[in-house]
C-alpha cells in the first residue's frame, strides 16, 4: 500500500472511523497528493454529524463524482446500414442505386416552389414553349471550354447536354460534382439548343432544432487509428482517464461518439506494416477494446467503422463484424453501427460519417481544400448526399437502395477522415470534423498533409455550446473554427 494511503487510513482509524471497502477502491485511485486533505474535510465533517462510517456515498459526494440521475443517456439508432444492405449485382444493381438517388432527391426537391413547374428531360425537350421549364437529374459530365460550360444531365426519361453562358452560373457548375443532383432551370437557344439559366441544389431548408432537456455532453472522436505507431496512446490514454475525473464537464459527459478508423488496420496502404505496432487486427481491436473498457459505464459509446477498420470497404459500411471482437458488441454501454448512421441522442439528431468521399471531393472541386473538412461538408450537405462521386477513388457498392442520400436533416453532423479537427455551422447545424489521434504518418508528410491531433471536442446537447481540449504538446495544435 502506498504510504499516502496508508496515513489516511490511519488517520481516519484513530479517529474512530470505519472505512467501508467500495470507499477504499475509490481512495486507492485518487491522486496521492490530494488524499490527506480529503480524509481530513471528510472525518471532520461526519465527526460534526456523528456518523463514524466513511462510504463511496461520502466520497463521492465529496469528489463531485456522484452520477447525477437527471441527466439522461437516451440512444435511439435512427438509421443504419448494417441490416440494410444487399448489394445488387454488376449493371442491375448500379442502375437501382442511381434510380433510387434520383427518386429520393427528386422527392426531396419537390418541396421547394419550383418543383411545381418539373418536366421529365424527355418532355422539356421536345416542348414547344419559349418560357423557361425546370428540369432535374443527376450530373453525368460537365466541361468547360471557350467561355462556356457544357453539363450532361439524365433523368430517368433521358439525357440532354445544356450550355451555360452566364459567368457566375459557369462558376457554381464548376463545384458540380459527378453524378450529383441537381434542378436547372432551362429555356431554348436561338439554334434550339437548351441553355441553363439556373442551378437549384436540394440544400438544407431552415428547421428548428432538437435539444436534450437536461445539460448532457456528447464527445466526439475519430482517426483514432490503434495499432499505427502513430497513435497518440500516451495522450488518449490521459484523456480516457480524465472522463473519470471529477471534472464538473466530465461528470456531465453521457456520450461518446466515435467517427471511424478506430484502429489502423491491416493491409489498408501499400507499405503500410512498417507503421504498425500491432501486426493484426485482432491484436489492434483487443487494445481498443481495452481502452473503450476504461470508459465509465454511464456513457454510451457508438462507434462506426472507417477505412481502416474491418469489414467492407465500399459505401456503405455495416458495422465492424461481430468476429473480430465481440467484446465490443457485447459491452453494455457500447453500440456498434455502420458507416453512415443517424442517432439520436436525448433527441438530438447526430449524422455520423467517416468522410471517405472528402479525398474525391478536394481533388475535383475548385475552392476546397483538405485543411477545411467543414466547407466540404457544406458541399455535402447542399447536394444532399455524402459520396456523390460514383467510380473514384471511393468505393460505393451498388446497392439497391442508396442509403448515401441525406433524407433526415441532422441537428450535428460529424465527420472524421481528414485528420484535421474543425468546427463550423450551416443553417443551424453544427458541423464537427473530430480531428485524429495519429500524428503526422510519412505518407501524410509527403503530400503535405498536416494534421492536428488531439484535439477533443465536446458539445453541450442542451445548449449546444462547444468546449475543447487539446492533448497534443505542440503549441501550433490549434483548433479551427
Ligand atoms: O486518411 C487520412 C487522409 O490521408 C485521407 O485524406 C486519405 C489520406 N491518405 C493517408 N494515407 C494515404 C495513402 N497511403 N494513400 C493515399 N491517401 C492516403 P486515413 O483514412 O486516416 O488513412
Ligand atoms: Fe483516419
Ligand atoms: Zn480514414
Amino acid at each position: 500500500m502506498k504510504k499516502e494511503l496508508s496515513f489516511a487510513l490511519n488517520y481516519a482509524l484513530n479517529k474512530g472511523f470505519q472505512i467501508h471497502p467500495d470507499a477504499f477502491k475509490i481512495l486507492e485511485n485518487l491522486d496521492v497528493k490530494k488524499l490527506e486533505k480529503i480524509i481530513k474535510e471528510i472525518v471532520r465533517e461526519k465527526t460534526k454529524q456523528k456518523l463514524f462510517q466513511i462510504n463511496q456515498d461520502d466520497l463521492e459526494t465529496y469528489l463531485g463524482i456522484k452520477d447525477d440521475p437527471e441527466l439522461q443517456n437516451e440512444i435511439k439508432v435512427l438509421s443504419d446500414p448494417t441490416t440494410k444492405i444487399t448489394s445488387g449485382e454488376g449493371v442491375k444493381g448500379y442502375n437501382a442505386l442511381f434510380s433510387s438517388r434520383f427518386n429520393k432527391l427528386k422527392r426531396i426537391i419537390s418541396d421547394r416552389p419550383e418543383a411545381k413547374k418539373l418536366k421529365s428531360i424527355a418532355t422539356a425537350k421536345t416542348a414547344k414553349t419559349e418560357d423557361d421549364m425546370y428540369v432535374c437529374g443527376l450530373v453525368t459530365s460537365k466541361n468547360s471550354e471557350r467561355n462556356i460550360t457544357k453539363i450532361l444531365l439524365e433523368d430517368p426519361s433521358g439525357s440532354f447536354e445544356g450550355i451555360i453562358f452566364d459567368n457566375e452560373l459557369q462558376k457554381s457548375a464548376g463545384t458540380l460534382l459527378t453524378d450529383q443532383f441537381v434542378m436547372a432551370r432551362v429555356g431554348f437557344g436561338k439554334n434550339s439548343g437548351l441553355i441553363i439559366k439556373d442551378l437549384i441544389l436540394p440544400d438544407i431548408p431552415d428547421q428548428p432544432k432538437n435539444k436534450s432537456e437536461t445539460e448532457v455532453y456528447a464527445v466526439f472522436l475519430s482517426d483514432l487509428h490503434i495499432g499505427s505507431k502513430y497513435f497518440m496512446e500516451e495522450e488518449f490514454t490521459e484523456f480516457i482517464s480524465w472522463l473519470s475525473s471529477p471534472d464538473p464537464v466530465a461528470r456531465k459527459i453521457r456520450f461518446v461518439v466515435i467517427g471511424g478508423d478506430i484502429v489502423d488496420g491491416v493491409g489498408i496502404y501499400p507499405n503500410q506494416n512498417k507503421e504498425l505496432v500491432c501486426l493484426t487486427i485482432e491484436e489492434q481491436l483487443k487494445k481498443a477494446e481495452d481502452l473503450i473498457a476504461k470508459i465509465p459505464k454511464n456513457m454510451k459509446v457508438i462507434i462506426i467503422p472507417g477505412n481502416h477498420d474491418p469489414g467492407r470497404r465500399a459505401l456503405p459500411q455495416p458495422a465492424i463484424p461481430k468476429k473480430y471482437n465481440s467484446n465490443l458488441w457485447e459491452m453494455e454501454n457500447v453500440v456498434m453501427v455502420g458507416n453512415p448512421s443517424v442517432v439520436s441522442l436525448n433527441g438530438v439528431k447526430v449524422m455520423m460519417f467517416h468522410g471517405q468521399s472528402i479525398d474525391d471531393i478536394v481533388k475535383t472541386t475548385p475552392g476546397l481544400s483538405y485543411n477545411k473538412p467543414t466547407d466540404v461538408m457544406k458541399h455535402l450537405l447542399k447536394a444532399r448526399h455524402l459520396s456523390p462521386i460514383y467510380g473514384s477513388q471511393t468505393p460505393i457498392a451498388p446497392e439497391m437502395e442508396d442509403l448515401l442520400v441525406i433524407e433526415d436533416i441532422p441537428d450535428i453532423f460529424h465527420v472524421g477522415h481528414v485528420h484535421r479537427a474543425q468546427l463550423d455551422l450551416y443553417k443551424g447545424i453544427l458541423l464537427v470534423n473530430s480531428g485524429s489521434w495519429q500524428k503526422q504518418t510519412p505518407f501524410q508528410a509527403s503530400v503535405g498533409m498536416v494534421p492536428n491531433p488531439g484535439i477533443v471536442i465536446m458539445v453541450n446537447l442542451k445548449t449546444f455550446q462547444v468546449f475543447h481540449q487539446n492533448y497534443n504538446s505542440n503549441l501550433d495544435n490549434i483548433l479551427q473554427s
